[in-house]
C-alpha cells in the first residue's frame, strides 16, 4: 500500500475515533515483525539520516519483515514530504501526515494503530536516540519481554550534556511519578524514555489515552505487560532542528500521572481514603459525645454510636463511590440494605481481627505497641477491602445481555 506509488509514495490514512490498538494490522493484510513509529515535527533534516541508520541495522536482522512509519503533524518545513520522498527508494518506508491533530503522544498511537508489526516500536526523529539500541532492544522481545525499554539509568545508559537543571527537572519528575503511582513508575528504571518497543497483545484492544509526552507510562498502566527489558542508551545532544519541550508538558506530565491514579486500581485508594474519613467521624462524634466539656456521656456507649455512625457513612460513601459501578447493578432498597448489613458484619469481624492480631504481635512476637497496631490495621484494611469486595460489591458481570448481571444468590 504504502510503497505502491510510482511518483511519491502514497501516505498512510490517519485512523480517527478513539485510540484503541487493534489485535491484528489493518485489513487483516500482511504482517511483519516490527513496526517502529517515528513521530516527528520539523525533523526535515533528521529523517534521512536516520532512515538510512535504521534500514542499514534492521535490515540485515529482519530482512522485510519490518516497517518504518514516520508520522508527521504536517510540519511547516515538509518534513512529511522528505520522508514521502525518501520512501521511493526505501520500500520498508511509510509516511503519515497527520492533519487534523497533534501531539506527540497521539502520533504515536496512530502509528500503532496503522502499524502491521507484531512488535510495536517508538523513538524519535531528531537522532537523540542511538539507533543501534533498536537491536538489543528486539533481542529482549525476541526472549519473551511484553515491553523493552531504552534507558537513560541502566549500565550503559546517560545523558551527554544535560545542565544540572535539567537532570534535577528530570529526576524530580520521575520522583513525582513514583509517589504518585509507584506500581507503574516503580517498574521502570527510565519511565520518561521515549523509545521502547511493546508486544501488539500486550496492548489490543486497550484504549490509550496519554496527555503530553509520557507514553511510556500510559503503556505500562494500561497494558497487559509482563516482564519488562531494559537496554541502556546515552540521550545525544540534538544537531539540527528545535526541542519542542516546555514547561506546558511538565503541567501536562502531572495531570497525566493524576489520571492515571484515579483510573487504574484506584478501587483500593477509594477504600482506603473512605476508611479515613470513617476515622475523622468516629473521633468527631467520640469527642462530642462524651468529652466533659459537651455532652459528657459515658464512654463505652459513646464510642459505640460513634463507631456505628462512622460505620453507616462508610457504608454510604463506598456504596456510592468506592464500588458505585457493582452498587448501580445491583439497585433496590433490599440489595442496599444486605450490602449495608454484610458491611457491618464484615467490619465488626475486621475489628476482632485487629485485637488478635495486635494481641499476637504485642504479647508473642514483642514489637512496639504501635508499630504492631499500624501492621495490624493495614492487614484488617487489607481484608476488610477484599472481603467486601469479593462478598458484598460483587464486581460487575455482564454476560450477553446488559441486564443480565451476575448477582450473587
Ligand atoms: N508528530 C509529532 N511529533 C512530535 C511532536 N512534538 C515532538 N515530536 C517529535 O517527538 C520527538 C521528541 O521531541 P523533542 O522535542 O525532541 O523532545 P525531547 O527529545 O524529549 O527533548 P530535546 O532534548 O529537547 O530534544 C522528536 O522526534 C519530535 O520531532 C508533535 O506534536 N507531533
Ligand atoms: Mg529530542
Amino acid at each position: 500500500m504504502g510503497t505502491s506509488g510510482a511518483v511519491t509514495a502514497a501516505l498512510v490514512p490517519t485512523p480517527t475515533g478513539p485510540l484503541v490498538i487493534p489485535a491484528a494490522a489493518p485489513e487483516g493484510g500482511p504482517t511483519v515483525r516490527l513496526s517502529l513509529i517515528i513521530p516527528s515535527y520539523n525533523e526535515s533534516n533528521n529523517i534521512p539520516v536516520l532512515v538510512a541508520q535504521l534500514e542499514g541495522l534492521l535490515t540485515p536482522v529482519l530482512g522485510e519483515s519490518y516497517e518504518l512509519i514516520v508520522v508527521d503533524d504536517d510540519s511547516p518545513d515538509r518534513t512529511w514530504a522528505v520522508a514521502q520522498e525518501l520512501a521511493q527508494s526505501h520500500p520498508r518506508l511509510r509516511v503519515m501526515r497527520r492533519q487534523g491533530e497533534r501531539g506527540l503522544s497521539t502520533a504515536v498511537i496512530r502509528g500503532w494503530q496503522a502499524a502491521r508489526g507484531e512488535y510495536l516500536a517508538v523513538m524519535d526523529a531528531d537522532l537523540q536516540h542511538p539507533a543501534e539500541v533498536n537491536l538489543k532492544l528486539l533481542e529482549e522481545m525476541e526472549r519473551g519481554a511484553s515491553l523493552a525499554t531504552a534507558s537513560r539509568h541502566v549500565e550503559g545508559g546517560g545523558v551527554s550534556d544535560w545542565s544540572m537543571a535539567r537532570r534535577i527537572l528530570s529526576r524530580g519528575a520521575q520522583l513525582l511519578g513514583l509517589l504518585i503511582l509507584p506500581e507503574v513508575l516503580g517498574r521502570l528504571s527510565d519511565p520518561m524514555s521515549g523509545y521502547f518497543m511493546v508486544r501488539r497483545a500486550a496492548l489490543a484492544g486497550k484504549a490509550l489515552d496519554p496527555l503530553g509526552y509520557k507514553i511510556l507510562i500510559e503503556v505500562v498502566a494500561r497494558g497487559d505487560i509482563r516482564w519488562i527489558g531494559e537496554a541502556g542508551y546515552v540521550f545525544r545532544e540534538r544537531v539540527t532542528g528545535e526541542s519542542k519541550v516546555t514547561w506546558r508538558l511538565y503541567v501536562q506530565y502531572f495531570k497525566h500521572l493524576l489520571k492515571l491514579r484515579m483510573s487504574i486500581n484506584s478501587r483500593f485508594l477509594r477504600f482506603c481514603v473512605v476508611g479515613g474519613s470513617g476515622v475523622f467521624v468516629d473521633m468527631g462524634l467520640l469527642y462530642l459525645l462524651s468529652d466533659p466539656s459537651m455532652l459528657g456521656l459515658g464512654l463505652t456507649r459513646s464510642k459505640a454510636i460513634a463507631a456505628e455512625t462512622a460505620i453507616i457513612t462508610n457504608f454510604i460513601f463506598n456504596d456510592l463511590w468506592t464500588f458505585g459501578d457493582a452498587a448501580r447493578a445491583q439497585p433496590g432498597v433490599r440489595a442496599r440494605l444486605r450490602r449495608f448489613l454484610g458491611f457491618n458484619a464484615i467490619c465488626l469481624i475486621g475489628l476482632g481481627l485487629n485485637l488478635i492480631l495486635l494481641n499476637l504481635m504485642f504479647n508473642l512476637a514483642h514489637i512496639n505497641r504501635y508499630v504492631a497496631n499500624l501492621i495490624a490495621i493495614g492487614i484488617v484494611t487489607g481484608w476488610n477491602y477484599w472481603l467486601n469486595k469479593k462478598l458484598n460489591w460483587t464486581p460487575l458481570r455482564v454476560d450477553t445481555d446488559a441486564q443480565k448481571v451476575s448477582a450473587r444468590a
